[in-house]
């Protein structure tokens, strides 16, 4: 089971390729594309919302194993540059750049375009990455596209397979009520192993409830291991209780303010005491007004790119985090929006 995000820019051929790989289903700021044959279970993410908001940018990586960078014959522009940012942000681990359009390009044009872009991700998590030319037109590379996502789709199993005994956590991103059943959510499991009656809790709402039944893709299930996307029918609680980005774990730590310690991007402008940048966690996101930085120990008034520093938020909307958690900050004011990550003191 390999959950992709397909991402780049505008016109990059986001949407025709992510079509190619499976059958369109959900449909928000994100749209799902479900593919299952022969044991074989794919959902390709189409972030259809971005780049107008980085939200479902953000989101779509939360929920997928591994990234498709699409870049077209026209080459990197800004928006593309902004995508970089937030892989390298995130420390994403897994992806493939993929040249899309390719019947319109000429192979030599694909090499200098496939030579430009290793010298832009040279430093990133993306240095290592592999490139494919593809053509949702003449069907060029689609198949070898669709090995090496399995491929890569194999190496996370064995990844996720080590985090099965760790405590359960699964991220919600889409939750309803259901007639007869009650609240349903999907989500992914991030670690952990899930069982049919598990009694866990909803944060962060911080309120008990139990599993009632486990589905994947569909099917029922008694149990579901790491990685897995599930459908779940929860007891005791209400579907208005719980929202996208919400999660059932047993143990989480909510919050409205926060101390991170940050890491800046080298591609930022920086921020200021008293701005508010925007603080994603997973797939929640709130506003956070900057109260104070710390720079080598020094109380200071603006933070550049490239530092380490230390800073204060105030918040007015309650997330829920684990320690070992990732935070990304985010100034859409700015035309290159990610502006760096950090971890909760
Ligand atoms: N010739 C050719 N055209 C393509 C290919 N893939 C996409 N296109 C065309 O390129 C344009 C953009 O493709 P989309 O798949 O809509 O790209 P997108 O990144 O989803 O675009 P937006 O969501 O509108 O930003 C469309 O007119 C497609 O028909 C391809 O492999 N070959
Ligand atoms: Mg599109």
């Amino acid at each position: 089971m390999t959950t992709v995000a397909i991402i780049g820019s505008e016109k990059s051929g986001r949407t025709s390729l992510a079509s190619k790989l499976g059958k369109k289903g959900n449909v928000s700021d994100i749209t799902m594309y479900e593919f299952s044959k022969s044991g074989k279970v794919l959902t390709a993410i189409d972030v259809v919302g971005y780049p107008k908001s980085i939200k479902p940018l953000v989101t779509a990586l939360n929920l997928s194993d591994m990234a498709i960078l699409c870049v077209s014959p026209s080459g990197l522009d800004a928006c593309a540059g902004e995508c970089i940012v937030a892989l390298d942000i995130l420390g994403y681990k897994h992806g493939l750049i993929v040249l899309t359009k390719s019947d319109t390009s000429y192979p030599h044009a694909l090499d200098e375009l496939q030579n430009n872009i290793k010298k832009i991700t040279a430093g990133t998590v993306l240095e290592k990455w592999e490139y494919i030319s593809v053509s949702t037109t003449s069907f060029e590379g689609m198949e070898e596209l669709k090995e090496m996502i399995f491929a890569i789709g194999e190496s996370v199993d064995e990844e996720n397979a080590k985090l099965n005994d760790s405590p359960p956590r699964v991220v919600i991103d889409q939750c309803f009520n259901v007639t007869g059943i009650g609240c349903v959510v999907l989500g992914v499991l991030l670690q952990g192993t899930i069982h049919a009656k598990d009694k866990m809790n909803a944060y962060p709402i911080n309120k008990p409830l139990e599993i009632r039944s486990i589905q994947l893709h569909d099917v029922d299930a008694k149990t579901a291991p790491t990685g897995s996307r599930v459908g779940l029918a929860l007891k005791n609680i209400q579907s208005k209780e719980i929202e996208r980005g919400s999660i059932v774990s047993n143990n989480e730590t909510v919050i409205t303010d926060l101390t991170l310690n940050c890491v800046l991007s080298q591609f930022t402008k920086g921020f200021s005491v008293g701005d508010v940048l925007h603080i994603f966690v997973g797939l929640q996101s709130a506003p956070g007004r900057v109260e104070s930085i710390i720079v080598n120990g020094e109380d200071v008034k603006h933070a550049g790119p490239v530092k380490e520093c230390t800073v204060r938020f105030s918040g007015s909307k309650e997330i829920a985090y684990s320690r070992s958690d990732r935070f990304i900050l985010a100034n859409l004011d700015e035309k290159q929006r990610f502006v760096g990550y950090g971890f909760s003191e």
